[in-house]
Protein backbone atom coordinates (compact mmCIF):
# COMPACT_ATOMS: atom_id res chain seq x y z
CA UNK A 1 0.00 0.00 0.00
CA UNK A 2 1.37 3.16 -0.67
CA UNK A 3 1.68 5.89 1.73
CA UNK A 4 -0.95 8.01 0.47
CA UNK A 5 -3.41 4.68 0.77
CA UNK A 6 -1.80 4.49 4.63
CA UNK A 7 -2.72 7.99 5.51
CA UNK A 8 -6.33 8.20 3.87
CA UNK A 9 -6.93 4.65 5.65
CA UNK A 10 -6.12 6.20 9.21
CA UNK A 11 -8.19 9.32 8.22
CA UNK A 12 -11.30 8.33 6.81
CA UNK A 13 -10.90 4.84 9.40
CA UNK A 14 -10.91 6.96 12.97
CA UNK A 15 -12.28 9.79 14.87
CA UNK A 16 -11.10 13.22 14.44
CA UNK A 17 -12.11 16.59 15.46
CA UNK A 18 -9.75 17.99 12.58
CA UNK A 19 -10.50 20.33 9.66
CA UNK A 20 -8.83 17.46 7.38
CA UNK A 21 -10.95 15.06 8.57
CA UNK A 22 -14.09 17.23 8.40
CA UNK A 23 -13.09 18.34 4.62
CA UNK A 24 -11.29 15.40 2.66
CA UNK A 25 -14.40 13.47 1.44
CA UNK A 26 -13.99 10.28 0.04
CA UNK A 27 -14.69 12.59 -3.27
CA UNK A 28 -12.19 15.24 -2.86
CA UNK A 29 -9.46 12.18 -1.78
CA UNK A 30 -10.15 10.16 -5.37
CA UNK A 31 -9.88 13.95 -7.26
CA UNK A 32 -6.34 14.57 -5.59
CA UNK A 33 -4.87 11.50 -5.06
CA UNK A 34 -2.98 11.14 -8.51
CA UNK A 35 -2.29 15.65 -8.53
CA UNK A 36 1.33 16.72 -8.34
CA UNK A 37 2.50 20.51 -8.21
CA UNK A 38 5.05 21.23 -11.11
CA UNK A 39 7.53 21.37 -7.70
CA UNK A 40 6.79 17.47 -6.94
CA UNK A 41 4.00 18.39 -4.12
CA UNK A 42 1.71 15.50 -3.39
CA UNK A 43 -1.54 15.04 -1.44
CA UNK A 44 0.50 13.26 0.83
CA UNK A 45 2.69 16.14 1.34
CA UNK A 46 -0.33 18.02 2.41
CA UNK A 47 -2.04 15.35 4.81
CA UNK A 48 0.30 13.89 5.99
CA UNK A 49 0.62 16.05 9.90
CA UNK A 50 -3.21 15.78 10.13
CA UNK A 51 -3.55 11.86 9.46
CA UNK A 52 -0.65 10.78 12.05
CA UNK A 53 -2.14 13.19 14.67
CA UNK A 54 -5.48 12.52 14.86
CA UNK A 55 -5.65 15.27 17.68
CA UNK A 56 -4.36 17.99 15.46
CA UNK A 57 -6.78 21.17 15.19
CA UNK A 58 -6.71 21.86 11.30
CA UNK A 59 -4.26 18.67 10.37
CA UNK A 60 -3.69 20.40 6.43
CA UNK A 61 -0.36 21.99 5.25
CA UNK A 62 0.41 23.40 1.69
CA UNK A 63 2.77 21.32 0.24
CA UNK A 64 4.45 24.29 -1.78
CA UNK A 65 2.84 27.84 -3.05
CA UNK A 66 1.44 26.24 -5.91
CA UNK A 67 -0.48 23.42 -3.70
CA UNK A 68 -2.81 26.51 -2.78
CA UNK A 69 -4.17 26.07 -6.31
CA UNK A 70 -3.21 21.78 -7.19
CA UNK A 71 -4.81 21.06 -4.06
CA UNK A 72 -7.89 23.66 -3.90
CA UNK A 73 -10.32 22.00 -3.44
CA UNK A 74 -9.82 20.22 -0.02
CA UNK A 75 -7.80 23.73 0.73
CA UNK A 76 -10.34 26.31 -0.11
CA UNK A 77 -12.63 24.25 2.35
CA UNK A 78 -10.49 24.36 5.20
CA UNK A 79 -9.28 27.91 4.59
CA UNK A 80 -12.87 28.90 4.44
CA UNK A 81 -14.39 27.42 7.71
CA UNK A 82 -10.63 28.03 9.91
CA UNK A 83 -10.51 32.42 8.62
CA UNK A 84 -14.90 31.87 8.63
CA UNK A 85 -14.93 33.58 5.18
CA UNK A 86 -18.04 32.63 2.59
CA UNK A 87 -15.05 32.68 0.03
CA UNK A 88 -11.59 32.13 -0.38
CA UNK A 89 -10.45 36.27 -1.35
CA UNK A 90 -8.29 38.61 -0.30
CA UNK A 91 -7.79 42.45 0.15
CA UNK A 92 -5.09 44.02 -1.12
CA UNK A 93 -2.53 45.32 2.11
CA UNK A 94 -3.28 48.13 4.48
CA UNK A 95 -2.16 48.64 7.83
CA UNK A 96 -3.58 52.03 8.75
CA UNK A 97 -2.27 55.55 9.54
CA UNK A 98 0.65 55.31 11.02
CA UNK A 99 0.18 58.55 12.90
CA UNK A 100 -2.93 57.83 13.54
CA UNK A 101 -3.90 54.39 14.61
CA UNK A 102 -6.33 54.70 17.63
CA UNK A 103 -4.74 52.92 20.13
CA UNK A 104 -1.39 52.71 22.25
CA UNK A 105 -0.64 50.80 25.42
CA UNK A 106 -3.91 48.33 26.04
CA UNK A 107 -2.60 47.98 29.61
CA UNK A 108 -1.43 51.53 31.22
CA UNK A 109 -1.40 50.48 34.74
CA UNK A 110 0.89 47.41 33.48
CA UNK A 111 -0.88 45.26 35.76
CA UNK A 112 -2.28 42.56 33.57
CA UNK A 113 -0.16 42.19 29.80
CA UNK A 114 3.43 41.27 30.71
CA UNK A 115 4.28 41.46 27.18
CA UNK A 116 2.87 41.80 23.67
CA UNK A 117 4.16 40.52 20.39
CA UNK A 118 3.25 40.63 16.36
CA UNK A 119 4.17 38.52 14.09
CA UNK A 120 4.43 38.18 9.97
CA UNK A 121 5.27 34.75 7.98
CA UNK A 122 6.69 35.31 4.25
CA UNK A 123 7.72 32.71 2.08
CA UNK A 124 9.94 33.71 -0.52
CA UNK A 125 8.38 33.35 -4.40
CA UNK A 126 9.96 30.24 -6.39
CA UNK A 127 11.13 28.09 -3.21
CA UNK A 128 9.12 25.10 -2.16
CA UNK A 129 7.55 24.44 1.49
CA UNK A 130 9.55 22.14 3.87
CA UNK A 131 8.51 18.83 3.16
CA UNK A 132 10.05 19.39 -0.62
CA UNK A 133 12.39 21.88 -0.27
CA UNK A 134 16.17 20.52 -0.48
CA UNK A 135 19.00 21.33 1.67
CA UNK A 136 20.64 23.75 -1.01
CA UNK A 137 17.61 25.50 -0.93
CA UNK A 138 17.19 26.00 2.33
CA UNK A 139 20.63 27.26 2.38
CA UNK A 140 20.49 29.21 -0.77
CA UNK A 141 17.13 31.03 1.20
CA UNK A 142 18.91 31.93 4.26
CA UNK A 143 21.81 33.52 2.25
CA UNK A 144 19.48 35.82 0.58
CA UNK A 145 17.57 36.47 3.50
CA UNK A 146 20.61 37.43 5.29
CA UNK A 147 22.13 39.50 2.53
CA UNK A 148 18.56 41.49 3.17
CA UNK A 149 18.50 41.55 6.72
CA UNK A 150 22.12 43.65 6.64
CA UNK A 151 20.63 46.35 4.98
CA UNK A 152 18.62 47.37 7.75
CA UNK A 153 18.97 50.48 9.22
CA UNK A 154 18.28 52.31 12.78
CA UNK A 155 16.22 49.94 15.23
CA UNK A 156 15.94 47.58 12.89
CA UNK A 157 19.59 47.23 12.27
CA UNK A 158 20.56 43.90 13.80
CA UNK A 159 23.06 40.60 13.58
CA UNK A 160 22.00 37.08 12.42
CA UNK A 161 23.12 33.92 14.48
CA UNK A 162 22.85 30.82 12.70
CA UNK A 163 21.03 28.25 15.28
CA UNK A 164 23.96 25.55 13.64
CA UNK A 165 26.59 28.10 15.51
CA UNK A 166 24.82 28.42 18.73
CA UNK A 167 25.88 26.53 22.19
CA UNK A 168 22.69 24.07 23.79
CA UNK A 169 23.05 27.16 26.61
CA UNK A 170 22.43 29.92 24.61
CA UNK A 171 19.95 28.09 22.73
CA UNK A 172 17.77 27.54 25.81
CA UNK A 173 17.95 30.51 27.16
CA UNK A 174 16.48 31.71 23.99
CA UNK A 175 13.82 29.48 23.63
CA UNK A 176 12.72 30.34 27.85
CA UNK A 177 12.63 34.01 26.81
CA UNK A 178 10.04 33.28 23.63
CA UNK A 179 13.14 34.65 21.27
CA UNK A 180 13.70 31.54 19.56
CA UNK A 181 11.67 28.78 17.97
CA UNK A 182 12.51 24.61 19.03
CA UNK A 183 12.48 21.63 17.41
CA UNK A 184 9.77 19.90 19.38
CA UNK A 185 6.04 19.84 17.67
CA UNK A 186 5.34 16.51 16.73
CA UNK A 187 2.72 18.22 14.03
CA UNK A 188 4.99 19.85 12.15
CA UNK A 189 7.65 17.89 12.75
CA UNK A 190 5.49 14.97 10.75
CA UNK A 191 4.88 17.75 7.77
CA UNK A 192 8.55 17.94 6.89
CA UNK A 193 9.09 21.08 8.94
CA UNK A 194 12.20 19.68 10.52
CA UNK A 195 13.99 18.49 7.89
CA UNK A 196 17.59 18.77 7.53
CA UNK A 197 17.41 20.27 10.96
CA UNK A 198 19.28 22.82 11.77
CA UNK A 199 20.45 23.83 8.58
CA UNK A 200 19.69 26.33 6.86
CA UNK A 201 17.84 27.61 10.17
CA UNK A 202 18.69 30.65 12.28
CA UNK A 203 17.67 34.03 14.08
CA UNK A 204 18.12 37.66 13.74
CA UNK A 205 17.77 40.12 16.49
CA UNK A 206 17.97 43.99 16.37
CA UNK A 207 19.95 45.48 19.16
CA UNK A 208 17.91 46.13 21.55
CA UNK A 209 15.93 42.12 21.02
CA UNK A 210 12.89 43.95 19.94
CA UNK A 211 12.84 43.30 16.04
CA UNK A 212 13.90 39.80 15.44
CA UNK A 213 13.38 37.28 12.11
CA UNK A 214 13.10 33.61 12.33
CA UNK A 215 14.46 31.66 9.16
CA UNK A 216 13.25 28.55 8.11
CA UNK A 217 10.87 27.60 11.20
CA UNK A 218 7.68 26.58 10.06
CA UNK A 219 7.87 29.33 7.51
CA UNK A 220 11.10 30.31 5.23
CA UNK A 221 10.37 33.64 7.02
CA UNK A 222 8.85 35.00 10.61
CA UNK A 223 9.18 38.94 10.83
CA UNK A 224 8.10 39.40 14.85
CA UNK A 225 7.97 42.26 16.96
CA UNK A 226 8.02 42.17 19.94
CA UNK A 227 8.66 44.00 23.71
CA UNK A 228 7.74 43.89 27.71
CA UNK A 229 3.94 45.40 28.96
CA UNK A 230 0.77 46.58 26.51
CA UNK A 231 2.10 49.07 24.02
CA UNK A 232 0.11 47.80 20.65
CA UNK A 233 0.76 50.46 18.99
CA UNK A 234 5.23 50.38 19.35
CA UNK A 235 5.21 46.74 18.61
CA UNK A 236 2.99 47.26 15.68
CA UNK A 237 4.85 50.16 14.12
CA UNK A 238 8.15 48.88 14.34
CA UNK A 239 6.87 45.15 12.37
CA UNK A 240 5.24 47.46 9.91
CA UNK A 241 8.37 49.40 9.37
CA UNK A 242 10.36 46.22 9.02
CA UNK A 243 7.69 44.95 6.43
CA UNK A 244 7.75 47.87 4.25
CA UNK A 245 12.02 47.36 4.31
CA UNK A 246 12.17 44.31 3.63
CA UNK A 247 9.86 44.17 0.73
CA UNK A 248 11.93 46.40 -1.34
CA UNK A 249 14.88 43.68 -0.73
CA UNK A 250 12.74 40.12 -0.97
CA UNK A 251 10.25 38.55 -3.66
CA UNK A 252 7.37 37.10 -1.84
CA UNK A 253 4.81 34.44 -2.45
CA UNK A 254 1.77 35.70 -2.63
CA UNK A 255 -1.57 35.43 -4.77
CA UNK A 256 -4.68 37.47 -5.30
CA UNK A 257 -7.15 35.03 -3.55
CA UNK A 258 -4.85 34.21 -0.46
CA UNK A 259 -2.96 37.02 0.28
CA UNK A 260 0.78 36.11 1.62
CA UNK A 261 1.21 32.61 1.17
CA UNK A 262 2.42 30.35 4.13
CA UNK A 263 3.09 26.74 5.05
CA UNK A 264 -0.17 26.64 6.98
CA UNK A 265 -3.53 27.22 5.83
CA UNK A 266 -4.48 28.94 9.20
CA UNK A 267 -1.24 31.87 8.65
CA UNK A 268 -2.39 32.58 4.76
CA UNK A 269 -3.58 36.49 3.80
CA UNK A 270 -2.24 39.10 6.41
CA UNK A 271 -0.48 36.57 8.11
CA UNK A 272 -0.32 38.23 11.26
CA UNK A 273 -0.49 37.25 14.45
CA UNK A 274 -0.58 40.07 17.29
CA UNK A 275 -0.03 38.24 21.05
CA UNK A 276 -0.28 39.59 24.22
CA UNK A 277 0.85 37.47 27.51
CA UNK A 278 -1.65 38.18 29.56
CA UNK A 279 -2.60 37.28 33.52
CA UNK A 280 -6.11 36.46 33.46
CA UNK A 281 -6.84 33.80 36.70
CA UNK A 282 -10.12 34.75 37.31
CA UNK A 283 -11.12 33.82 33.67
CA UNK A 284 -9.11 30.67 33.76
CA UNK A 285 -10.91 29.31 36.73
CA UNK A 286 -14.05 28.30 34.18
CA UNK A 287 -12.14 27.62 30.90
CA UNK A 288 -15.13 26.44 29.21
CA UNK A 289 -16.66 30.01 29.75
CA UNK A 290 -13.19 31.28 29.22
CA UNK A 291 -12.38 29.48 25.65
CA UNK A 292 -16.11 30.30 24.87
CA UNK A 293 -15.35 34.02 25.04
CA UNK A 294 -12.16 34.10 22.72
CA UNK A 295 -13.93 32.42 20.63
CA UNK A 296 -16.78 34.83 20.52
CA UNK A 297 -14.11 37.78 20.00
CA UNK A 298 -12.27 35.13 17.33
CA UNK A 299 -9.41 34.96 19.56
CA UNK A 300 -7.21 32.07 20.11
CA UNK A 301 -6.10 31.35 23.69
CA UNK A 302 -2.38 29.30 23.81
CA UNK A 303 -0.16 28.28 26.24
CA UNK A 304 2.75 30.18 27.48
CA UNK A 305 5.36 28.81 25.08
CA UNK A 306 3.42 28.58 22.26
CA UNK A 307 0.65 27.10 20.46
CA UNK A 308 -0.10 23.09 22.11
CA UNK A 309 1.76 24.23 25.35
CA UNK A 310 -0.07 25.07 28.89
CA UNK A 311 -0.86 28.23 30.91
CA UNK A 312 1.47 28.82 33.90
CA UNK A 313 -0.10 30.55 36.97
CA UNK A 314 -3.06 32.10 34.67
CA UNK A 315 -0.56 33.83 32.14
CA UNK A 316 -2.09 32.81 28.38
CA UNK A 317 -1.18 34.09 24.75
CA UNK A 318 -4.15 35.47 23.23
CA UNK A 319 -4.18 36.54 19.93
CA UNK A 320 -6.27 37.02 17.15
CA UNK A 321 -7.36 33.84 15.19
CA UNK A 322 -8.83 35.23 11.77
CA UNK A 323 -5.65 36.62 9.06
CA UNK A 324 -7.35 36.21 6.06
CA UNK A 325 -9.80 38.13 4.30
CA UNK A 326 -9.54 41.16 6.46
CA UNK A 327 -7.01 43.56 6.16
CA UNK A 328 -3.44 44.30 8.73
CA UNK A 329 -5.48 46.85 10.33
CA UNK A 330 -8.67 45.19 10.66
CA UNK A 331 -6.90 42.03 12.02
CA UNK A 332 -4.81 44.28 14.58
CA UNK A 333 -8.27 45.92 15.48
CA UNK A 334 -9.82 42.57 15.91
CA UNK A 335 -6.94 41.64 18.59
CA UNK A 336 -6.96 44.99 20.18
CA UNK A 337 -10.72 45.24 20.85
CA UNK A 338 -11.12 41.68 21.94
CA UNK A 339 -8.13 42.03 24.56
CA UNK A 340 -9.97 45.23 26.03
CA UNK A 341 -12.98 42.66 26.40
CA UNK A 342 -11.25 39.86 28.02
CA UNK A 343 -9.22 42.57 30.72
CA UNK A 344 -12.93 43.98 31.07
CA UNK A 345 -13.98 40.28 31.99
CA UNK A 346 -11.08 39.94 33.77
CA UNK A 347 -11.99 42.57 36.05
CA UNK A 348 -15.34 41.52 36.57
CA UNK A 349 -14.56 38.22 37.41
CA UNK A 350 -12.15 39.20 40.47
P1 LIG B 1 3.84 31.81 16.33
O1 LIG B 1 2.97 30.94 15.49
O2 LIG B 1 3.28 33.19 16.43
O3 LIG B 1 5.28 31.80 16.02
P2 LIG B 1 4.00 30.13 18.75
O4 LIG B 1 2.71 29.80 19.43
O5 LIG B 1 4.78 29.05 18.09
O6 LIG B 1 3.62 31.31 17.79
O7 LIG B 1 4.94 30.90 19.75
C1 LIG B 1 6.23 31.29 19.43
C2 LIG B 1 6.95 31.91 20.62
O8 LIG B 1 6.50 33.23 20.82
C3 LIG B 1 6.73 31.18 21.93
O9 LIG B 1 7.94 31.15 22.65
C4 LIG B 1 5.74 32.06 22.65
O10 LIG B 1 5.79 31.96 24.05
C5 LIG B 1 6.20 33.43 22.19
N1 LIG B 1 5.16 34.46 22.32
C6 LIG B 1 3.99 34.53 21.69
N2 LIG B 1 3.29 35.62 22.06
C7 LIG B 1 4.06 36.26 22.98
C8 LIG B 1 3.92 37.46 23.73
N3 LIG B 1 2.84 38.24 23.63
N4 LIG B 1 4.93 37.80 24.56
C9 LIG B 1 6.05 37.04 24.67
N5 LIG B 1 6.25 35.92 23.98
C10 LIG B 1 5.27 35.53 23.14
C1 LIG C 1 -2.90 21.48 13.98
O1 LIG C 1 -3.58 21.12 13.04
O2 LIG C 1 -3.33 21.55 15.13
C2 LIG C 1 -1.47 21.89 13.70
N1 LIG C 1 -1.09 21.41 12.40
C3 LIG C 1 -1.30 23.40 13.81
C4 LIG C 1 -2.28 24.22 13.04
C5 LIG C 1 -2.08 25.71 13.11
N2 LIG C 1 -0.83 26.15 13.63
C6 LIG C 1 0.28 26.49 12.97
O3 LIG C 1 0.36 26.61 11.78
N3 LIG C 1 1.33 26.74 13.73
Amino acid sequence: MSDLQDLWKKISENESKSLLKKHLTKERYEAAKDKKTSLGGTLADCIRSGCKHLNSGVGVYACDPEGYEVFSDLLDAVIKDYHKVPEVKHPKPSFGDMDNLGFGDLDPSGEMIVSTRVRVGRSHSGFPFPPCATKEQRVEMEKITVEALNTLEGELKGKYTSLGSMTKEEEKQLVEDHFLFKDDDPMLRDAGGYNDWPTGRGIFFSADKKFLVWINEEDHLRFISMQKGGNLAEVYKRLVKAIHALEKKLTFAKTDRHGYLTFCPTNLGTTMRASVHIKVPNLAKDMEKFNGLCAKLNLQPRGIHGEHTESVGGVYDISNKRRLGLSEFEAITEMRKGIEEIIKAEKAAA
